[in-house]
């Protein structure tokens, strides 16, 4: 940050109430700038791994979200909320860069760290700090809980230097960051490829993760609260579950019993049968130890259906803590919630597990957002969105500068009306030059040699059990005419091989 930004942050953060009057960066504040408010709202962002979009507030796949749903209730749910790339660390990068991937290292965990020093202070955080805004991000919110690089991700630079008043983890049981991601109860850490996928825990929440997050969020809101500051807040919450390992205490598995979790459709659960993008579910198989059971045992499918099911409910039950302090709190009345997760995750589907691919249930992710003075609460709209989106949605909302550079469109007229439906596409990239369109209706899937693409109609086929590419020529040809309007990654990499190893597996991507 040079002398001259600091000088102006500085004057920002003594002044707040000269916002309105002060000019941004270069040149003399717009009129929109002059007319800004001289409070504005806070924003607490709440940000979730590997939570599918068909879990939660949107549909109902009779996983027990009661917190989510409470508060889908009182804000504007996107039910069709795609990601940009369905990995950790690459989906944080476009939310938090607000643009398409373009490059290799774009679609990979590495995505912030090596390329924030490009954009960082126009990242969504740095913008709101520049504004004047404290800016924390607490938990995964980048890509590693805590946003720090290095050995255990403890000790190293930040993965996005200068735009964050503070980034961290609580103190808890786990002794470093990347114990934490991938932690088992009560301090344990993953051995990779010793432990197992899942572990239901006979203790109480603190026996896990994710409920020392929910604490810290907690303190740090009545903090917030008594600091009575005239500085408005940026607080970004990440929780690390239902990511794997599925682990949960026991009272949130007893919430699903086996029985009561619905077994796939065969053909939903099948090998795709034509030329496809399939993987071998490398981040479960290689990461943890099978025991000599395999993802073609139903019984070994269902439990992990039933553990992915009781870490939801378990972070569900943590995400409610947060928004009831919000409430207790008085802050509600003038912050802005924005609920989103980071991908979706394949539990079974087209015989695969995990994301890193582009069909429906890996790029589909809750969206859910409340402002104070939102019109039609607990409606849900149609639009086609993307994780991009939420960057341009929250400066509008705020009234801060729009950087220049951002892909996404903002979000602000559906808010406004649920009916509003002014965005009808969605793109998303994997390795390989694999991008995807989706439409209302359709999911067109081509890579670099753009031969033999995937096509799928949700109208006749939902469950993606056949490739209609070649029923449908016509729809395909439209849709890849609309999908070369956007970005590409150059240059291309090559398809990552994602076979079960037990060391270095290039899936073991959280
Ligand atoms: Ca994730």
């Amino acid at each position: 940050m040079s002398l001259q930004t600091r000088t102006f942050h500085f004057v920002l953060r003594i002044a707040p109430l000269l916002l309105a009057a002060v000019s941004w960066g270069s040149g003399t504040a717009t009129a929109d700038e002059r007319a800004a408010p001289q409070v504005r709202p806070n924003v607490l962002l709440i940000a979730i791994d590997d939570l599918r979009g068909d879990f939660g507030p949107s549909i109902d796949l009779k996983v027990r979200t009661p917190s989510l749903d409470a508060f889908a209730k009182t804000a504007r749910i996107f039910a069709q909320h795609y990601v940009q790339v369905p990995t950790c660390g690459a989906s944080r990068c476009a939310l938090l860069r607000g643009c398409y991937p373009t490059l290799p290292v774009h679609l990979s965990n590495n995505a912030i760290t090596s390329t924030s020093a490009n954009w960082r202070d126009d990242s969504l955080p740095g913008c709101f700090r520049r504004a004047g805004y404290t800016t924390l991000a607490l938990g995964k919110v980048s890509h590693h809980p805590g946003g720090k690089t290095g050995k255990d991700w403890a000790v190293g630079k930040e993965e996005l230097e200068g735009v964050w008043d503070r980034c961290w983890i609580p103190k808890s049981p786990w002794k470093s960051p990347e114990a934490f991601m991938h932690g088992y109860a009560n301090g344990e850490a993953r051995q990779r490829g010793v432990s197992p996928p899942f572990q239901s825990v006979a203790g109480d929440d603190h026996s896990c993760t994710d409920a020392y997050i929910a604490d810290e969020a907690i303190s740090t809101l009545e903090s917030l609260k008594s600091a009575k500051s005239e500085q408005p807040f940026f607080l970004a919450v990440g929780f690390m579950k239902p990511h794997l390992p599925f682990v949960a205490p026991q009272k949130y598995v007893d919430l699903h019993p086996v029985a009561n979790i619905p077994i796939l459709d065969q053909a939903a659960a099948s090998k795709p049968n034509w030329n496809s993008r399939w993987h071998g579910s490398g981040e479960l198989r290689a990461s943890y130890r099978e025991n000599g059971r395999t993802i073609e045992q139903q019984e070994y499918v269902q439990q992990l259906r039933q553990m992915y099911a009781a870490a939801v409910s378990y972070v569900d039950a943590q995400i409610g803590r947060v928004l009831a302090e919000l409430e207790s709190s008085g802050l509600a009345k003038n912050t802005i919630v924005v609920v989103w997760g980071d991908h979706g995750f394949l539990l079974g589907e087209h015989a695969m597990w995990g994301k890193h691919c582009l069909y429906e249930n890996a790029l589909r992710a809750p969206l859910v957002i409340r402002t104070p003075d939102l019109l039609e609460p607990g409606a849900s709209t149609k639009s086609i969105v993307e994780t991009i989106d939420i960057f341009p949605t929250l400066v509008e909302l705020c009234q801060l500068p729009r950087p220049a550079k951002l892909d996404g469109t903002s979000l602000v007229a559906e808010l406004r009306d649920p009916a509003t439906m002014h965005q009808t596409t969605a793109v998303s990239y994997w390795s390989g030059a694999t991008r995807t369109i989706r439409s209302a209706t359709h999911r067109l899937i081509t890579d670099a040699t753009q031969d033999k693409p995937e096509l799928f109609d949700y109208a006749s086929d939902p469950l993606e059990t056949q490739n209609h590419a070649n029923d449908a020529p016509e729809v395909a040809r439209k849709l890849e005419e609309q999908l070369a309007k956007f970005p590409v990654v150059t240059p291309p990499v090559r398809p990552m091989v994602e076979a079960p190893q037990k060391t270095n597996s290039p899936s073991d991507r959280p």
